[in-house]
């Protein structure tokens, strides 16, 4: 029997919830086995099941909109006699939730550094309900445990390669109204650990396309030379985000020379006044040159916007859509806002001027097309009136001309 194992629930809001696997628990998985603990990951996405767990303790990792399938097998796995722990973005921000509907320990945070020790205290009956993590320094962390589960079963691609998911950085020195962070605490690692990373992930998987998942890939600019110095002699692709703040011509030359040949970009508006109120840190004005600066380089740019945000009207909503035509960005991706515990606007709807539901509510943002719906009104726009804008974006602009 194994000493615990990690599962990450279903994801049936999703497209797809076999694209890319879950890094929180692999991390955990590779800091346990190295202190000579057995472990075993379940991913419920890509067809393993709650019946497969082989152990008395039981870590589940879940996102907010997870959290409806995490307390179903929270109680199951209590019914069966099981020590049932709480990790990942939802635990972090709503431990007493987690605590009242099956869980009996919830760790906050990053856990790589406390999750031994949650385990012998529950061994030895001497647990408590909530831990708190320790800063893990992203350079002392291994690397994920991608052996434990098998990667053949994500079907993630960049440019028609097969790929797979890297984070190089904790969390993000921006503090955006909507986001919901694990942690405040903005962490690298180091240009050389990255690039083994990716070395690593090529010799041992193949891997030759690599989506660099963190908040802000390009925040240091040194960082990012040094990588790409490194790297830019494999002929390896690259998806990643970046903040149009940071999208410098500089940035964007440096990104060519290592294989990036996308990026996303938070624009999540075209009106001043509602990045403003959102506390962005950008104007529309830096997100037309930042588009500018990707395409010049030959580097397609995706605009990840929000309808619905704080300050919201029908006319913010028209200056979204003028935007897209200045920019013309390369791809487009429209969602709704969905307060996320955590996020500033969740922990104080009243004073961005928003309301909505939580209970019972699933809180997805992006899902199945045709099944967008949102609990959400700003000052000026009801939920209805919030989905039929996203709406007509998608329709007008989507896989249209006007993107290349
Ligand atoms: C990659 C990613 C995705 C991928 C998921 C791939 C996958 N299978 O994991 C995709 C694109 C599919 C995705 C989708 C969504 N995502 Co997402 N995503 C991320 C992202 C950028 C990285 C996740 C990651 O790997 N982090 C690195 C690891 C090390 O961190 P971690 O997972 O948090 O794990 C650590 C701790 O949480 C803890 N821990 C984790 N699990 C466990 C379990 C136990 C037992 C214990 C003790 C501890 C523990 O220890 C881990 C190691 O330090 C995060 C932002 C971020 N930087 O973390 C957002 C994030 C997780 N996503 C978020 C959201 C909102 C979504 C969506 C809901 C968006 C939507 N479509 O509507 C969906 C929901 C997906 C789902 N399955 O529920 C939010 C979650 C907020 C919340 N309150 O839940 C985040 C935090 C972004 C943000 N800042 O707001 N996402
Ligand atoms: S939305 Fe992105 S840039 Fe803004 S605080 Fe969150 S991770 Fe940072």
């Amino acid at each position: 029997m194994n000493d615990i194992c990690l599962i990450f629930p279903k994801s049936p809001f999703l497209i797809n919830d076999g694209v890319m696997p879950p890094l929180g628990i692999l991390y955990l998985s590779a800091s346990l086995k190295l202190e000579g603990y057995q472990v075993q990951c379940l991913d419920l996405g890509i067809g393993h099941t709650k019946e497969q767990a082989d152990s008395d303790i039981i870590g589940i990792s879940f996102t907010t909109p997870q959290r409806f399938e995490a307390y179903e097998l929270a109680k199951w796995f209590k019914e069966k006699g099981k020590t049932v722990i709480a990790g990942g973005a939802h635990a972090t921000h709503m431990p007493e939730e987690c605590l009242q509907n099956g869980f009996d320990v919830v760790v906050k945070g990053e856990a790589e550094e406390i999750i031994s020790e949650v385990i012998e205290d529950i061994r030895t009956k001497a647990h408590k309900t909530i831990y708190f993590s320790c800063k893990t320094g992203a350079n002392h962390v291994l690397f994920p445990d991608r052996l434990a589960l098998d990667m053949s079963n994500y079907s993630y691609t960049i440019g028609n390669r097969p790929a797979t998911v890297i984070i190089t950085s904790r969390s993000c020195p921006y503090n955006c109204s909507f986001c919901s962070k694990i942690s405040r605490n903005f962490r690298m690692q180091s240009a050389e650990r990255t690039a083994d990373e990716i070395f690593l992930l090529n010799e041992s998987f193949g891997y030759e396309a690599f989506m660099i998942f963190d908040d802000v890939f390009i925040a240091d600019k040194e960082r990012l030379e040094s990588i790409v110095n490194m790297v830019k002699y494999d002929d390896f692709y690259f998806r990643c985000f970046g903040r149009a703040n940071l999208l410098t011509r500089d940035v964007c030359s440096l990104l060519k020379t290592m294989g990036v040949i996308e990026v996303g970009i938070g624009i999540e508006s075209g009106s001043n006044e509602v990045l403003k109120r959102n506390m962005k840190g950008t104007t529309k004005e830096m997100n037309t040159n930042a588009v500018r600066n990707l395409r010049e380089k030959g580097i397609r740019a995706k605009a990840f916007l929000i309808v619905g945000l704080p300050g919201e009207t029908e006319e913010t909503v028209k200056e979204t859509m003028e935007w897209i035509e200045t920019a013309q960005p390369d791809d487009l991706d429209v969602s709704i806002l969905q307060p996320m515990p955590g996020s500033a606007i969740f922990n104080n709807p009243k004073a961005f001027g928003i309301s909505f539901t939580y209970e019972n509510n699933l809180l997805w943002y992006k899902g199945k097309p045709n099944e967008y719906s949102t609990s959400v009104s700003t000052e000026k726009l009801v939920p209805q009136r919030i989905v039929e804008l996203r709406n007509l974006i998608e329709c007008t602009y989507k896989d249209k001309k006007l993107l290349r």
